[in-house]
């Protein structure tokens, strides 16, 4: 089916990866829609063979008919505008934090639980991208050995503040003087342990994400999640160190098969001859990487991961254009 399509955010760094993937992935688009504040109107952005003229989000235009309407434009625009779409009939794919712990609000990864949509319409919320390279590499663990605790901790590049944090980093590295503004501390040359605001339990809002979401989307709702996130020199791509212990003891040679067989997920995982992945192995990809993978020295039913992806894409853009295609493919299934 020939599908028309919105996309809320259309100027920003993940409004422009989804455009990019939605070609790559061949989607039939009927029509093609692109909306931003009042500032970015009239820009006009080249998809495929043709500029599309980028047009402001009003409310009217959000009561008009959409297949999808992909939304990545923070949280308040989401608030505001995405009932308003999901009200008129139309599914919104919704990539801010808005709606995601909202009960009624599917929270998505296709490959792990998107059957929930079956017959869905309304909003869907995307996960955070450092939530969703995490449970993209623990979830088929979790089908076979039942994971029982996830302890974390994140290496997430400055892409996901969006140009801002992009534009900060490498004025900083030409420039070491240069005050912070997008982040707390010089984040060139740096870690800052420190994404999003703090809350009064001394974890930070990125970190609550991590556990919350996780707990969501794979129906753990007591699933004990430890994080700690931490903002690096890196322009694209996100890291994470995982420990996580199961109810059966993992088998070091199955958990290599079984991501190796795992759709969306690569095994780079020969130490010795220097496979391990890092971000350059992930980026512009749509896949999770996975490597470095060791059972704990003194707990049998323990694991060691560490797994990187593309965070605007498989994190956010891949993810989101995932929803759409797979509730495309549902809805043909009777
Ligand atoms: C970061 N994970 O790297 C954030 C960006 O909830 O979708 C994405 C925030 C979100 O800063």
């Amino acid at each position: 089916m020939s599908l028309k399509i919105g996309i809320v955010g259309g100027t920003g760094n993940v409004g422009r990866k989804i455009l990019q993937v939605l070609t790559e992935q061949r989607v039939d688009i009927q029509s093609l829609r692109l909306f931003a504040s009042k500032k970015s109107q009239g820009e006009k952005i080249s998809f495929q063979d043709r500029d599309i003229t980028v047009e402001q989000l009003t409310e009217e235009a959000m009561q008009e008919e959409f297949d999808y309407l992909l939304f990545s434009a923070g949280g308040e625009v989401s608030e505001h505008y995405a009932p308003i779409a999901a009200k008129s009939g139309n599914t919104v794919i919704d990539n801010s934090s808005q709606w995601r712990m909202t009960e009624g609000i599917p929270l998505v990864v296709p490959e792990i639980n998107g059957d929930i949509l079956k017959g869905y319409q309304g909003i869907v919320a995307n996960p955070n991208c450092s939530t969703i390279q995490m449970v993209a590499a623990l979830s088929p663990l979790n089908e076979v050995y039942g994971l029982t605790k996830i302890n974390v901790a994140t290496y997430q590049a400055v892409s996901g503040s969006g140009s801002a944090g992009m534009q900060e980093l490498q004025e900083q590295l030409a420039d070491p003087q240069r005050e912070p503004r997008t982040y707390p501390k010089t984040i060139a040359g740096n870690c800052i342990p420190h994404i999003d605001v703090f809350y009064d339990n001394g974890y930070t809002k990125e970190e609550l994400k991590m556990v919350y979401e996780t707990q969501k989307i794979l129906n753990k709702p007591t699933l004990p999640v430890q994080v700690t996130t931490v903002r690096v020199p890196v322009i694209n791509g996100h890291s994470e160190a995982i420990y996580a212990e199961f109810e059966k003891a993992p088998d070091l040679q199955e958990v290599r098969e079984i991501f190796e067989k795992t759709q969306g997920l690569v095994l780079m995982d020969k130490p010795g001859d220097l496979v391990y992945p890092t971000v350059f192995d992930a980026h512009d990809r749509d896949e999770v990487f996975v490597g470095r993978i060791r059972k704990d020295l003194f707990n049998p039913k323990g694991l060691a991961l560490w797994v990187v992806a593309d965070n605007l894409r498989k994190g956010a853009a891949t993810n989101g254009v995932g929803i759409l295609t797979h509730m495309e493919k549902l809805k043909k299934v009777r």
